[in-house]
């Protein structure tokens, strides 16, 4: 029998968790935590633990198919490699001739292995119209910021000798969750060293249990406690006043700026009160090295990029920038991607959707410009400003994670010809006239190099099984830009990642799988030496690039548009205040669901309500309870919790049930983006739409 332990990482999260593959004779036999790994340490999450129930899973895809009857029918009919892909080069080569390469979209999900190679088999097309549903409103507002404004991403230093002492996790669960690059793990052994804990966030979470201090702030004002929280620090001086006076760009605009925004003035907009954020904002800044957890609660609503400013700047005035224990930049192991965005005409890259009005997503301030969503669905609908032909979806299950669903379905209805790629078949992939079986994580080759966590650990995810006749997103890319014969992107997949690799560390891609990963040696206080990579070489808290592209260059405050404040005439219909989201521990965002040790583990979707609003609308612990706003209506199981606010509701998000019926599978029933709003008000810079800070209303099933 042939035995073989391979290294890998993990891949069913943006945790990239090292792992042992065990394969006997060609079959994936187990998989467990490889102890050496500084990231996991041995440990698998629940969803690591059952990566071989997924790669066999009996509903995985095994081969493509095509569509049999109308579309949304469910009948497919299975189609060769060869078929499939000769269909999809010709289809969209005759697309990319009578409309301009610009009509085919492309979309994908987040963090996966692929994302930036859809972008790049998009520009190798001359599309500039790739998308992301996290991507104005899921860690790139974070990163785009930053680099805007301090040069790069500072990340919590994990990986370090020194251990934080104060922790501040704002919209942010990580031990459940953990964004790019940071695991579940990190998380909980950072709180070894027993630091000092502040949490913000609506729900009452383990964290909050466990928390110094609990800000329970109304989803949707982080924007107004973030700058009461700079008003103290400021007002109070307890900021690093060496280091802002070297090190920073604007200081005295910032404090005119926030001199009125007191506790006071926030207490009411945010229903925290003004002594909790004064002790807040005390705790935080005068307790170091700190760090900052911050997580996609604050890029759910229009005003994301301003917040993300103002919470930016917390670890800025405290002068933990770059030092251990602090938030650090990463050393940025591997080379540059080859995302071939050169190859755009002018006139491509001018008709990317949305990019005149949010340069932050898709023009200048971005660090990898993406289309605008609602944007981009428009243009399907309406054929306005002009039509979209093709939608090609590789790993996204558009009608459980873009907002608004029912709008959805009707814009992906208007398109021509659509084409999925996925594990599994979804109610989109129901949708699609070509679907292909893409390969798992443990299917294929891939450089984990996650700039985004401190140790900056790059690491290799090999191929070490592969079922029935998938293909990694990849190499459907590769086969795709040969047979449409393009100009750029034809090299084999292995040959990009030598490349990326070689620029970095010197190493091919068979020496870092024969590794397992690289720890790209560290170094702090970078800035002494190199500056900060922005105009004035100085964290820019008046942000020149964001006031040349016509932003504000400070943070500020905007009230959600959908808000008792805002809108106290719909509130009289909608009393309660929903917000969406709150991880899982055993799903990721619509997967997983179809896993019984996972499904076992969570059975229903549940939705946060305090048991007297609960009571005084007739609905009791576990109680079908629907939920409904202006956009539509669904259920979820209530969850009675004292810890949240009276006035708000919580519902999951990713809800649709695998073991319904086909092609629908039950994706009307619990979808939180029944719920949410797409339309405008956008973020000013990044075209962000509402997926939290909603009104609502609820009732018993
Ligand atoms: N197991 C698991 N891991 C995941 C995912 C998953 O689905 N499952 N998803 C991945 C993805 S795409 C992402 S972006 C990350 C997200 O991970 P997190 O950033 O942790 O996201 P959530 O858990 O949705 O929300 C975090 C917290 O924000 C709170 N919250 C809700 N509304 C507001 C608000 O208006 N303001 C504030 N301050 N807090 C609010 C919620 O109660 C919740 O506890 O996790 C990634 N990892
Ligand atoms: N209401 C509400 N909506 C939200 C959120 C929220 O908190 N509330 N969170 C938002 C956020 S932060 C994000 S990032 C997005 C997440 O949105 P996405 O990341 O797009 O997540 P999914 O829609 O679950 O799509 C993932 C799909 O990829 C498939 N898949 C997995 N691995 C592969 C692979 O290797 N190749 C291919 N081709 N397919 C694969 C899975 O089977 C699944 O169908 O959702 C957003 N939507
Ligand atoms: S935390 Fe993420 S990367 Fe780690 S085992 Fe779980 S799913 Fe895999
Ligand atoms: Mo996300």
């Amino acid at each position: 029998m042939a035995k073989k332990i391979l290294k890998s990482v993990c891949r069913s999260c943006h945790g990239g968790c090292g792992a042992l593959m065990h394969v006997e004779d060609g079959v994936l036999v187990k998989v467990e935590g490889d102890p050496n790994s500084p990231l996991n340490k041995g440990r698998l999450c629940p969803i690591g633990a059952v990566t071989r129930d997924l790669v066999y899973h009996p509903d995985r895809l095994h081969y493509p198919r095509r569509r049999k009857g109308p579309r949304g029918s469910g009948q497919w009919e299975r189609i060769s490699w060869d078929a499939a892909l000769d269909e999809i080069a010709q289809r969209l080569n005759a697309i990319r001739k009578e409309f301009g390469p610009w009509s085919i979209a492309l979309g994908t999900g987040t963090g996966r292995h692929h994302i930036r190679w859809v972008s790049r088999f998009g520009h190798a097309m001359g599309t500039p119209n790739w998308c992301e549903p996290g991507f104005a409103q899921c860690f790139h507002p974070r990163v785009n910021t930053c680099v805007q404004t301090m040069g790069d991403l500072p990340v919590c230093d994990f990986t370090g000798e020194v251990p934080a002492k104060v922790i501040l996790y704002w919209g942010h669960n990580p031990v459940h969750s953990g964004p790019d690059g940071e695991t579940r793990f990190n998380v909980r052994d950072s709180l070894a060293a027993n630091p000092k804990i502040i949490v913000v966030d609506p729900r009452k979470t383990e964290l909050a249990e466990k928390a110094d201090l609990w800000l329970r702030v109304r989803p949707g004002a982080d924007d107004a406690l973030a700058l009461a929280m700079l008003n103290v620090i400021i007002g109070e001086k307890l900021y690093d006043q060496a280091f802002v006076a070297r090190w920073t760009h604007g200081f005295d605009a910032l404090a005119e700026r926030v001199k009125t925004m007191t506790p006071e003035w926030a207490e009411p907009l945010t229903w925290v009160s003004a002594d909790l954020i004064r002790a807040a904002a005390r705790l935080y800044a005068q307790t170091r090295p700190g760090i900052l957890e911050w997580g996609c609660a604050i890029e759910h609503t229009p005003n994301c990029i301003q917040t993300v400013r103002a919470i930016s700047m917390l670890p800025v005035l405290t002068g933990d920038i770059d030092v251990p224990g602090g938030m650090v930049f990463g050393m940025h192991g591997i080379g540059r991607f080859p995302s071939l965005i050169e190859n755009l005409t002018p006139e491509a890259s001018a008709k990317r959707l949305g990019a005149d009005r949010f340069k932050m997503l898709g023009g200048e301030g971005a660090a990898l410009p993406a289309a605008h969503i609602p944007t981009l669905l428009e243009a399907m609908r309406t054929g306005k400003p002009y039509p979209i032909k093709a939608f090609l979806v590789f790993g996204n299950n558009t009608l459980t994670t873009y907002a608004n669903s029912s709008q959805v379905l009707e814009s992906l209805t208007k398109v021509d010809f659509m084409v999925n790629a996925d594990l599994f078949m979804t109610p989109t992939a129901e949708l699609a006239d070509i679907v292909l079986p893409a390969a798992s994580w443990p299917e294929l080759d891939q450089i984990a190099g996650l700039p985004t966590i401190a140790g900056n650990v790059v690491l290799g995810q090999q191929k070490v099984v592969r079922v029935g006749e998938c293909k990694s997103d990849e190499e459907i890319f590769v086969e795709l830009a040969r047979r449409m014969d393009l100009p750029v992107g034809k090299e084999s997949v292995i040959e990009v990642l030598d490349q990326q690799l070689k620029e970095g560390l010197g190493i091919d891609f068979a020496q870092l799988t024969e590794k397992g990963f690289v720890k790209v040696p560290f170094r702090y206080r970078k800035y002494e030496t190199d500056g900060f990579k922005t105009p004035t070489g100085k964290i820019e808290l008046y942000s020149t690039r964001l006031e040349a592209m016509g932003y504000d260059p400070l943070p500020n405050y905007q009230e959600p548009p959908e808000s008792p404040l805002s809108r106290p005439d719909l509130a009289q219909d909608f009393p309660l205040v929903l917000t969406t989201g709150g991880r899982i521990p055993f799903y990721f965002n619509s997967e997983h669901r179809q896993i019984a040790k996972l499904r076992r583990a969570y059975r229903d979707p549940k939705a946060e309500i305090h048991p007297e609003t609960a009571k005084r609308f007739g609905i009791g612990e576990g109680d079908w309870m629907w939920i409904e706003t202006r956009r539509g209506k669904m259920k979820q199981r209530a969850k009675l919790s004292d810890g949240i606010d009276p006035r708000v509701v919580n519902a999951e998000h990713g809800w649709w049930f695998p073991d319904q019926p086909a092609p629908e599978y039950g994706v009307w029933q619990s979808n939180a983006n029944l719920l949410t709003d797409n339309g405008p008000p956008y973020d000013p810079a990044m075209g962000t739409y509402q997926l939290r800070a909603l009104l609502c209303r609820v009732g018993k099933v």
